[in-house]
C-alpha cells in the first residue's frame, strides 16, 4: 500500500497544500471566491443536518462561506487543533474567546503583558458582561497559581507580548492549568503558526490577529481561532454568529494568497529582526533593547525551546527618553509611522501614544511600557538598508547621548 505523504510533509510544505486541492469542477490550482450568501439544501432534513453542526458545510453567510471554510482548515492545520474559526479581526477573536469561557461571576487570569485591545476589552466591556479579571506577572508561575480563585474559568497569555516581547513558558503555564482544570487561551500573533504552536505545548485555545503576519500584506483585518471542535462550534454558533463578526469570502481569499508565503516572509522578519536588534544592542545612543533574539534577553532560553525563531518585532528605548524617542522617530526616512506589524514595510510605533495609549500612564509604567519605548516591525526590505536608515535617525540625536 502506498504511503500517505501528506502526514510526513513539512511546515513549509504544509502552507501551501494542506488541506488545498484543485477546485474538483475547474481543476483551478488556487482557490475559488465563493461570496454566496445562502446555500441550496436537496431536502429539509440535509439543511436541519447542516445547520444543527452534524455535517460539515455552509449554509448562512454570518457563519462562514466555502473560501473561508478552506482558510480555517488550513488555519487548523498550521496550529495542530481540531478547528479553526476565522472572525473579522482579530479582536473579534479575543472578544469571541473570552466570552465564551467567562459569563457573570467568572474571573480569568491575564498576563500583565497584553495588546492595548485585548486591556481595552477587559477594563471597559468585562466589568459590564460581570466577569472579573487580574493583569498577573506571569512569568512568575506562582504568581498565577496565587491569583487562581474558586469562580477563576481561564488562563489568557499572549508570547511574546506586545510591545515588550516578554516570553511566558507554555509548556509550565500549561500544565499548571491543567491540575486546576482551567483552559489556558494564547495569543500567538507575534510568532504565527509558522514559529509557535502552543497547542503542542499544553494550550487549549489560540487566537490570530491574522492581521499581521498570517495575512501579512497590510491589506486585511482578520482574526482566527483553533481549538477542539466542539469548543469551535460552540464560539462559532453561540458567540461569532450571534454578534455577526463574520469573515467574508473576498478577504478569505486574500488571506489564503497571504499565507502561501508564510515560510518565506517570516524567515526573512527573523533574519532582519535579529540584524536590527544587534545593531541597537551595541549602538551607544540606545539604553536598552527588547528582542528574544538577544543573549541578554531574560527569557533567550525559554524563546530558543519554545519558538522556531524569534520574530520581527523589536523594541527599545533611546537614551534621553521621549524627546529623543520622538526626534528618532520622526527623522526615520524608510521606516514608516504606522499602528500594524508584520507587513513588508518597516513600521515604527510609539506604544504610549499609539497602540498602548488606552492604558493609563500609571499602568504603562507598571507594565515597563515607558514613554521612551519605540516599537519597530522590522520589514522584509534589505536589513542594510533599515540598519542604514536606523542610523542616520540616531545621528541626528544630540551628541552628548550618542
Ligand atoms: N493581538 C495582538 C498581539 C495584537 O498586536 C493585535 C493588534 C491584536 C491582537 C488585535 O488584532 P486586530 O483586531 O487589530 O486584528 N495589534 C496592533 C498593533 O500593535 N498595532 O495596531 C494593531
Amino acid at each position: 500500500m502506498k504511503m500517505n505523504m501528506e502526514t510526513q510533509w513539512s511546515m513549509d510544505t504544509k502552507i501551501i497544500h494542506v488541506n488545498q486541492r484543485p477546485d474538483i469542477k475547474t481543476r483551478a490550482i488556487s482557490h475559488s471566491i465563493v461570496p454566496a450568501v445562502a446555500y441550496a439544501f436537496p431536502n429539509v432534513e440535509s439543511a436541519a443536518e447542516v445547520v444543527s453542526g452534524k455535517v460539515d458545510g455552509t449554509y448562512y453567510g454570518r457563519y462562514g462561506n466555502p473560501t473561508l471554510q478552506m482558510l480555517e482548515m488550513k488555519i487548523a492545520a498550521l496550529e495542530g487543533g481540531e478547528a479553526a474559526l476565522g472572525l473579522s479581526s482579530g479582536m473579534a477573536a479575543i472578544s469571541t474567546a473570552f466570552l465564551a469561557f467567562l459569563k457573570t461571576g467568572d474571573h480569568v487570569v491575564v498576563t500583565k503583558d497584553v495588546y492595548g485591545g485585548t486591556f481595552n476589552f477587559l477594563t471597559s466591556l468585562a466589568p459590564r458582561f460581570g466577569f472579573d479579571f487580574d493583569f498577573v506577572d506571569c512569568t512568575k508561575v506562582d504568581a498565577i497559581k496565587d491569583s487562581i480563585k474558586p469562580n477563576t474559568r481561564a488562563v489568557y497569555i499572549e508570547t511574546p507580548s506586545n510591545p515588550k516581547l516578554t516570553v511566558l513558558d507554555i509548556c509550565e503555564i500549561g500544565r499548571l492549568c491543567k491540575t486546576y482544570n482551567l483552559p489556558l487561551i494564547v495569543d500567538n500573533t507575534f510568532m504565527s503558526p509558522y514559529l509557535q504552536n502552543p497547542l503542542a505545548l499544553g494550550a487549549d485555545v489560540v487566537v490570530h490577529s491574522a492581521t499581521k503576519y498570517i495575512n501579512g500584506h497590510g491589506d486585511v483585518v482578520a482574526g482566527f481561532i483553533v481549538g477542539k471542535k466542539d469548543v469551535i462550534q460552540f464560539m462559532r454558533k453561540k458567540i461569532m454568529g450571534d454578534l455577526g463578526q463574520n469573515l467574508n469570502a473576498w478577504e478569505s481569499s486574500l488571506i489564503l494568497r497571504g499565507l502561501k508565503t508564510l515560510a518565506l516572509r517570516v524567515g526573512r522578519h527573523c533574519d532582519n529582526g535579529q540584524a536590527v536588534a544587534d545593531f541597537l544592542n551595541v549602538h551607544p545612543a540606545i539604553e536598552r533593547v527588547y528582542y528574544p533574539g538577544l543573549k541578554d534577553h531574560p527569557q533567550h532560553e525559554l524563546a530558543k525551546k519554545q519558538m522556531k525563531g524569534m520574530g520581527g518585532i523589536v523594541s527599545f528605548e533611546v537614551k534621553g527618553g521621549l524627546d529623543a524617542g520622538k526626534k528618532f522617530i520622526n527623522a526615520l526616512q524608510l521606516a514608516m509611522i504606522s499602528f500594524s506589524l508584520g507587513d513588508p514595510e518597516t513600521l515604527v510605533q510609539h506604544p504610549a501614544t499609539m497602540t498602548h495609549a488606552s492604558i493609563p500612564h500609571h499602568e504603562r509604567e507598571k507594565y515597563g511600557i515607558t514613554d521612551g519605548l519605540i516599537r519597530l516591525s522590522v520589514g522584509l526590505e534589505d536589513a542594510v538598508d533599515i540598519i542604514n536608515d536606523l542610523e542616520q535617525a540616531l545621528a541626528e540625536l544630540p551628541t552628548h547621548i550618542r
